[in-house]
């Protein structure tokens, strides 16, 4: 049986990472997965730090936990009728007090270090190589480049009844978002109806889009791949039929889709597309 079991396990070890491997080898996807129970993997600078603040704080948590839970069971045992039949008749301990006072402020204090510097990091890059403008719409997404002529589209979620082999369900969009890997892209994110949200966990990119108001933040994406997320903001009845799916291509590749993508929209724009349709026949 032992035996048996210690055959068994290396397998098991070759076969996940021959699994690893042939996922590496078809493009990553970024998304959850059933019965995940961890955070995605972090894919970009600010998902890394995101990450690492996460682990710091659940370290802390855990330390406090621990250490509460010990005072109260020594208290219940040291403190019970039977092993301390006379109570003390103590109401105030200066020191004590102090203590259990100073010693939360010391703690939040040192959380907020490493909170702020991610924050700040987060917030915007100095050196962006390129511009992704983001537009919630009521219930889709539009993408403009602005520093690639005047390249816009809009991203609209296909119904289970419409998915390919492969596609993930509540996943999947006509156009997905495309963007060069290895590449500082400032996003600025703004909306033309309601306050939405875009969010991918995996570049832990999270930031409202709010009517009249333009939101900045930057993504560097690691690697090339697909990464998913959703509107993170109720916003109305399709809320939860509005994801994202960026597709991060090598730098070369993503010069060969702008050519491509601007002769592909910009003959879209009357045909096709039945929400551009609606907008042009309103102006
Ligand atoms: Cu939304």
């Amino acid at each position: 049986m032992l035996k048996r079991l210690f055959t068994l396990v290396p397998a098991v070890v070759v076969g996940m990472f021959a699994v690893v491997g042939s996922a590496l080898a078809e493009g990553y996807v970024a998304r959850s997965k059933p019965w995940q129970m961890w955070l995605q993997e972090p894919m970009s600078p600010s998902a890394v730090m995101v990450h690492d603040l996460n682990v710091l704080l659940l370290a802390i948590e855990v330390a406090i936990v621990i250490f509460v839970l010990a005072i109260m069971v020594y208290c219940v045992i040291r403190f019970s009728e039977k092993n301390n039949p006379t109570p003390s008749k103590t109401t105030h301990h200066t020191l004590l007090e102090v203590a259990w006072t100073g010693i939360p402020i010391v703690i939040l204090a040192l959380i907020a270090i490493p909170s702020l510097k991610t924050l700040y990091f987060a917030d915007h890059t100095p050196d962006a190589e390129m511009t992704l403008k983001v537009m919630g719409n009521q219930w889709y997404w539009s993408y403009s480049y602005p520093d690639h002529g005047d390249l816009e589209f809009d991203s609209v979620f296909v119904p289970d009844e419409e998915l390919k082999e492969g596609q993930p369900r509540l996943l999947t969009v006509d156009n997905p978002v495309v963007l060069p890997a290895e590449t500082n892209v400032r996003l600025l994110l703004s909306s033309n109806d309601v306050i939405h949200n875009w969010a991918i966990p995996s570049l832990a990119v999270k930031l409202d889009t709010t009517p009249g108001r333009t939101n900045e933040t930057w993504v560097h994406i690691n690697q090339p791949g697909d990464y998913y997320g959703m509107c993170s903001e109720l916003c109305g009845v399709n809320h939860g039929y509005m994801p994202i799916h960026i597709k991060a291509l090598p730098k070369a590749e993503f010069a060969a889709w702008l050519v491509k993508a601007k002769k592909e929209f910009s003959s879209n724009e009357t045909e096709e597309n039945p929400v551009r349709l609606a907008k042009a026949v309103v102006q």
